[in-house]
């Protein structure tokens, strides 16, 4: 006779289980591999998993971006597409969405973030000036580069520590950006470039009362501060969890009150979102929004499209809503946090708090036989992909690239594989699947050789580079 009882996650916990705010209406299947199929898929890819056939991909947790489902909603919306060259009805629908939910007046549609990122590069930066922000990430900063910018990171030290478990590990250190502003003097500050969340520190809040300093210290010396406004509603999530006076606020009052100590912001609304493709720029001042809405034109397409088909921008404006809901943030989050919690409980080394996207696996503290030049988190990637088929992202040396300047590679202290949840995709049992699929990865820590680059891009050099093992 069976004497064991089960207990649902909830119970285990000691609460009551909660479950996600929607139905699924419409499934895609996957296809389950071997180990034997992996292994030709990996090596064929050249063991970067960017370079993998999604066919060949069993839980795919890559990215967050783009990858979302969208709701029935949204998929009305697809059909109500005007798709006119000039003056579409879905522009002035996306247009009044971000006014009302991020508070900026004057909007510029782009294809995606990157193309938002590239306008306000080109706009605002002078050759040669200092673009500082909470920590780089990597198309933001081959942006400002490239618009003949330097970038400095100014993020808090905590930031840099994975174990840390500091609330708000994305905040501004405002002395170091004050040192910045008194060493080269605030004419050669292009504008401060702050992330809410911070992507690459693990998905980390930057909280309320440091945007409003960071509002003061910018104001007092006439510097712009600029918003990548990317994953903003996962960030008024955390602030309302943990900032004294927000427990009681919607996320869309905090959301919005956040915005309103910035000058204008970007937007990937292939993330929060829940759209496939997409992206915006909005700006306060009427004299810079003249000239982005003049250079889009360039680059992304006419001021009224940006890049986008009158569909896509319909099921933005629908998809900002939905994403403003407090039940539907809790629900995202609560799942990145439930398969967090799992592997915190079995000791694996990840970056703390868990975040608002993604749980960041420790490559470093996984594999501590490996030098950085070995390539840890790409390692941690390729074994989990072979151990399961499920895809992952390296987030350390590779994603770093190289110094400009030196040539030589940026050796960043975080050395993450990021496993990346899309919202509204997948259920409790893919988690568990992840969950067991890590720890099994973990176990076999010791016999992890490393890998060796083969073949390196000039420009963002993770997406395409191959490498072997060691
Ligand atoms: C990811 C994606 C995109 C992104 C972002 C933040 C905070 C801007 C963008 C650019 C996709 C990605 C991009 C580069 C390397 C790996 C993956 N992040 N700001 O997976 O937006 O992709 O729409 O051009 O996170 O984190 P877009």
């Amino acid at each position: 006779m069976n004497e064991r009882i089960h207990h649902t996650m909830g119970q285990q916990s000691g609460r009551r289980s909660w479950a996600e705010p929607w139905k699924i209406k419409m499934v895609e299947p996957l296809r389950m591999t071997r180990r034997s199929d992996r292994e030709g898929a990996l090596a064929g890819a050249g063991w970067n998993t960017f370079l993998l056939r999604s066919d060949d991909v069993y839980i795919d947790l890559l990215t967050d971006s783009g990858t979302s489902a969208m709701s029935d909603r949204q998929w009305a919306g697809m059909m109500l597409g005007d798709e006119a060259y000039a003056g579409s009805r879905n522009f002035y629908r996306l247009e009044q969405a971000i006014q009302r939910w991020y508070g900026y007046e004057h909007v510029v549609p782009t294809h995606q973030g990157r193309g938002a990122e590239h306008l306000i590069s080109q706009t605002a930066i002078r050759k040669g000036q200092y673009v500082p922000g909470n920590m780089y990430f990597t198309t933001t900063r081959l942006h400002q580069e490239l618009a003949g910018g330097i970038f400095v990171d100014v993020i808090a030290d905590e930031a840099h520590d994975p174990a840390d478990r500091s609330p708000f590990k994305g905040d501004v250190d405002l002395a170091k950006l004050e040192r910045l502003i008194v060493e080269h003097g605030a004419t050669n500050i292009a504008y401060v470039s702050l992330a809410a969340t911070v992507n690459m520190a693990g998905g980390q809040p930057v909280s309320m009362a440091n945007v409003k300093a960071l509002r003061e210290l910018c104001s007092r010396n006439g510097i712009r501060l600029f918003l990548d406004a990317t994953r903003l509603v996962e960030n008024a999530f955390f602030i309302q969890e943990r900032e004294p006076g927000y427990a009681d606020r919607p996320i869309a009052e905090i959301a919005r009150e956040f915005c309103g100590h910035t000058d204008g912001a970007w937007m990937s609304a292939k993330k929060d979102s829940l759209v496939n493709i997409g992206g915006w720029l909005a700006v306060r001042d009427r004299t810079l929004f003249e000239e982005l809405r003049n250079l889009v034109v360039v680059y992304e397409g006419l001021h009224t499209y940006g890049g986008l088909a009158g569909r896509d921008m319909e099921a933005m404006a629908i998809g900002i809503e939905e994403s403003m809901q407090d039940d539907h943030v809790r629900s995202r989050i609560g799942q990145v946090r439930y398969l967090g919690e799992l592997l915190d409980d079995w000791g694996i080394p990840m970056v703390q708090p868990v975040g608002g996207h993604a749980i960041f696996l420790d490559a470093r503290a996984f594999y501590p036989q490996l030098s950085q030049d070995q390539f840890p988190a790409q390692t941690l990637a390729a074994e989990l992909y072979l151990d399961s088929g499920i895809r992952s992202m390296e987030r350390g040396v590779v994603s770093a690239g190289r110094d400009p300047a030196t040539g030589g590679h940026h050796y960043p202290r975080l050395e993450l594989t990021r496993l990346t949840i899309p919202r509204r995709v997948y259920t409790q049992a893919h988690m568990d699947v992840v969950a067991e699929s890590v720890k099994a990865v973990y176990d076999g820590r010791a016999a992890a050789r490393g890998l060796k680059m083969s073949y390196e891009p000039r420009y963002l050099r993770f997406f395409q580079a191959r490498f072997e093992p060691l």
